[in-house]
């Protein structure tokens, strides 16, 4: 997983718990002297080591803890590419952009990200179909980030897990419906 991803946590998990929680973090699951730069690839059980952790620290699922994160993450990404989000008229632009426009610059600007696969069914005025599919499955924080794309957006967004690879499909299925400007 590419470094911003890291950094989204870090400033999350600063921003609600203190320096001393991300060092104790940091201590136990990264190695010596990790600095997390955000263009460079760390291996993703690092990330998946941290969100245990936090979630076992806080009793949460850590489905709720990987929701809860990719929400943060959102607003954290669009903070640092500004310029992406400018071609977006609005919310359901973007999703169905997730792919083909916001994926497709990651891919310029970032060396060899992994990216998961998103494909887009727009059914009518208030509902998509996305289908997310990643060896990483994690579509929970699929799921945040969408709902922070709607905070962004002021909608009121709404996520039907239909089908999940956690249940060993081949891939996740989610129906959402959103209404707002
Ligand atoms: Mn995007 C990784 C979904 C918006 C840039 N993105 C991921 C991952 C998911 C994801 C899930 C985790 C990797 C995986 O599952 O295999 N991303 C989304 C969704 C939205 C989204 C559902 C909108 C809603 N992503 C954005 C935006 C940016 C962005 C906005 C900013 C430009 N995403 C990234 C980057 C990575 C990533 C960078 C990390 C890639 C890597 O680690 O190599
Ligand atoms: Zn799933």
């Amino acid at each position: 997983m590419k470094g911003i991803v890291y950094r989204g946590l870090e400033e999350l998990v600063i921003e609600n718990h203190g320096m001393a929680a991300w060092e104790a973090l940091l201590d136990k699951h990264a190695p010596k002297n990790r600095v997390y730069i955000s263009a460079q690839s760390y291996p993703d059980e690092e990330l998946f080591a941290m969100a245990n952790e936090v979630a076992s620290i806080l009793n949460k699922p850590l489905v709720d803890v990987l929701r809860v994160f990719g929400e943060y993450l959102f607003g954290y990404l669009i903070k640092k590419h500004s310029r992406i989000l400018e071609q977006f008229d609005g919310f359901q632009s973007l999703i169905l952009g997730i792919d083909s426009v916001i994926h497709a610059e990651v891919a310029k600007l970032y060396n060899e990200p992994n990216l998961p696969q998103i494909s887009c069914e727009q059914i009518d005025d208030k509902h998509i179909l996305l289908n997310y599919c990643s060896v990483r499955k994690l579509c929970f924080c699929a799921e945040g980030l969408i709902y922070g794309a709607g905070a962004h957006y002021g909608m009121k967004t709404q996520i039907d897990h239909q089908q999940c690879m956690h249940d060993g499909y081949e891939q996740c299925r989610m129906l959402l419906t959103y209404e707002g400007q």
